[in-house]
């Protein structure tokens, strides 16, 4: 299987807050450079880099003020004088709730962000897209015929709405690689997620969209992050499928809702698959409560290629831990194996 990786990750390093303490983010650089370094030990196939693409390409994913607000942040940020990392510290919540964007960075921050998991860097909007050029150069191998590709994505995307950054993410790189394929001729696309977090972004963007389906296995946001969405209620146009999976789950509860999944997902004759990839589903991972093994990731990959679509992976979260880059690389190998 062919990957796609841009260096310019490496420009963005943030800080998060942990327990109220500012540290350097779990979504450190180590981590792309880590699953890279497993695609070639493992000999998973080429690698090369990310072609730009046009700007037009995110804003069919997100709306045109956000897109802005990413590229301009940093700027208007040192613009007050400040040096460190831009994080947002007042939201629009609620009866505060207003749709005009505010003039001044400190508003814009809040406006544009679900919570403060998402820091912006000098480095931050150059990495970001090239992030998204990584998505957009993995699909585009799959709709000129590649059975598969991987997106060697970072930062991840799924938490980034139409209009809000959050959870380490900015822009959309599964959704903006779904709205590629529909731009290039495809009637339908899905996109499951399998990152351990609801992806709320994803769901957000296409919500109301019967061209795109969307199912996400997830904790269950009664005690997950992100804690508002994820809800099995969630249903969309009918098109939205979720699975909040209490904590501990492990790969035999874990693969009944994953089977349901891929069941709804070809009943839905889909033209491409986009998997939201994410290994924090690890049983050592630091943020999360499963309890998948590294030998779980390969049946993962071998259940996903039982579907028999054309599918891009798309890298998401995953963290701390070694076994990321065997994680990620045993989904892709199984799924290698699967077809
Ligand atoms: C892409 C992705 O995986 N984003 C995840 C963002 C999670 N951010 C907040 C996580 C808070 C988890 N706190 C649990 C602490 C356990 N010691
Ligand atoms: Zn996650």
């Amino acid at each position: 299987m062919l990957t796609v990786f841009s260096e310019n990750h490496r420009l963005h390093h943030g800080c998060e807050l942990k327990d109220g303490a500012v540290t350097p983010s779990f979504e450190s650089p180590q981590r792309a450079e880590t699953v890279l370094a497993r695609v070639k030990s493992a000999g998973l196939g080429d690698v090369i880099s990310a072609q730009a693409f046009d700007r037009a390409c995110y804003v069919a994913a997100h709306s045109e003020r956000y897109v802005a607000f990413l590229e301009n942040a940093w700027a208007e940020w040192t613009a007050t004088g400040k040096t460190h990392d831009a994080l947002p510290l007042v939201w629009p919540v609620r009866d505060l709730a207003i749709d005009r964007e505010r003039g001044f960075i400190d508003g814009k921050l809040g406006f544009y962000a679900m919570d403060a998991g998402a820091p912006i860097t000098g480095g931050t909007w150059e990495a970001v897209r090239s992030s998204a050029d990584v998505a957009l150069t993995g699909i585009q191998r799959v709709i000129d015929g590649a059975p598969s590709a991987f997106a060697l994505c970072r930062p991840p995307g799924h938490h980034a709405a139409r209009e809000y950054m959050g959870g380490y993410c900015y822009l959309n790189n599964a959704a903006i690689a779904s709205e590629r394929c529909l731009s290039q001729g495809a009637k339908r696309v899905a996109v499951l997620d399998v990152d351990f977090h609801h992806g709320n972004g994803t769901q957000n963007i296409f919500y109301d969209r019967p061209d795109v389906f969307f199912a996400s296995l997830h904790g269950d946001p009664d005690v997950s992050y992100p804690y508002f969405s994820g809800f099995e209620h969630e249903r969309g146009e009918g098109f939205t499928v979720n699975y909040p999976l209490a904590r501990g789950t492990a790969w035999a509860s874990y693969r009944q809702a994953l089977t349901d999944a891929l069941i709804r997902i070809v009943a839905y004759k889909p033209d491409f698959l986009v998997i939201s990839l994410g290994v924090d589903t690890f049983e050592d991972d630091p943020i999360s409560h499963f309890k998948l093994t590294s030998e779980d990731f390969l049946r993962l990959g071998a259940d996903i290629a039982g579907a028999g679509i054309a599918t891009l992976f798309v890298m998401e979260g995953g963290y701390m831990v070694d076994e990321i880059g065997i994680n990620a690389v045993n989904t892709l190998q199984g799924f290698e194996g699967g077809r």
